[in-house]
């Protein structure tokens, strides 16, 4: 099963479930307010299974504006999860390279604060590249749903945004390198009920065009991430409370070769086979 949040043609938010690839059922009918009520239900399954039997309006995919899937979530985001990524940034810094040597084996991992709700990018707008930065790269990156009792409630797709120079410059960059305008996009729907091994079992593929043209693909599964979801959530709720509950990406094991740059206008195709496809453009920002 499927969430989504959606606006219809007069501007108005709802919250739907996804019937197929091109249907959707508006929840906000039945009385759900959003995402996060859903999520915070004690039996998420069972009322979602119990909405799906009621005969609520359904709306065409293609005739509304699918959001990101997040209303009050904090979103945060985990690094160097993958082998790849840990290579790929002690190349990228002489500085830092023994701090990602040792977060990649230390039992404590790297987490750190991406984006408010209200910043992400939805599914077909428009992802930022620093114009302050020279090497501007999409990480593809599964997203893991949580709700406030730390519960894993469903999956998505996150794009953790990043600017490699300005990261490899100085490790205390990281927070310029990662959070700023357009620096993270989510959706384009929650798949529930699915087990970790589930969705450890899933492919996680990165497209990018410009001007028409592919300039990257890579590919990848989520099996590579070297820590369980549980411990990686275990950490984040470590002395901390989400009232809400919090989206945390999982770490990118897709890094584009280094002479690759985003320019402005390309297009960023992310697909995650369990959960669906996030496309976004890229503009300066
Ligand atoms: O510390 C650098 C960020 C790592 C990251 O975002 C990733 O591995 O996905
Ligand atoms: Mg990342």
């Amino acid at each position: 099963m499927q969430l989504c949040r959606f606006q219809d043609s007069s501007g108005r938010l709802h919250v739907g479930l996804v019937q197929s690839m091109d249907s959707v059922r508006d929840l906000s009918a039945a009385g759900v307010r959003d995402i996060t009520s859903v999520l915070e239900s004690d039996d998420l399954l069972r009322d979602l299974a119990a909405l799906s039997h009621q005969d609520l309006p359904r709306q065409s995919l293609s005739a509304v504006r699918v959001l990101a899937p997040v209303d009050r979530q904090e979103i945060w985001a985990a690094g160097v999860t993958y082998l790849r990524s840990k290579t790929a940034r002690m190349e990228e810094s002489d500085m830092s390279a023994s701090a990602y040597d040792r977060v990649y084996s230390a039992e404590r991992p790297e987490l750190f604060f991406k984006a408010l709700p209200e910043k992400v990018v939805s599914p077909g707008g428009a992802v930022g590249i620093r114009r302050d930065a020279q090497w501007n790269v999409p990480e593809p990156e599964l997203a893991v749903v949580v709700n406030s009792r730390q519960k894993i409630v469903g999956f998505t797709i996150g794009n953790d945004m990043s600017s490699r120079d300005i990261e490899g410059e100085n490790v205390l960059y990281l927070p310029q390198a990662k959070i700023y305008t357009g620096s993270c996009a989510l959706g384009p729907f929650i798949t529930v009920g699915a087990s970790e091994a589930e969705a450890r079992s899933w492919r996680i593929v990165l497209a990018i065009e410009r001007e028409g043209r592919a300039v990257f693909k890579g590919e990848t599964s989520i099996s590579q991430i070297k820590r369980s979801f549980e411990e990686l959530i275990g950490f984040l709720f470590r002395s901390q409370v989400f009232p809400h509950g919090a989206i945390l990406l999982t770490g990118t094991g897709i890094v584009p070769p280094d002479t690759f740059s985003l320019r402005e206008g390309d297009q960023v195709r992310i697909e995650i086979s369990g959960i669906g496809v996030l496309v976004n453009s890229v503009k300066s920002v």
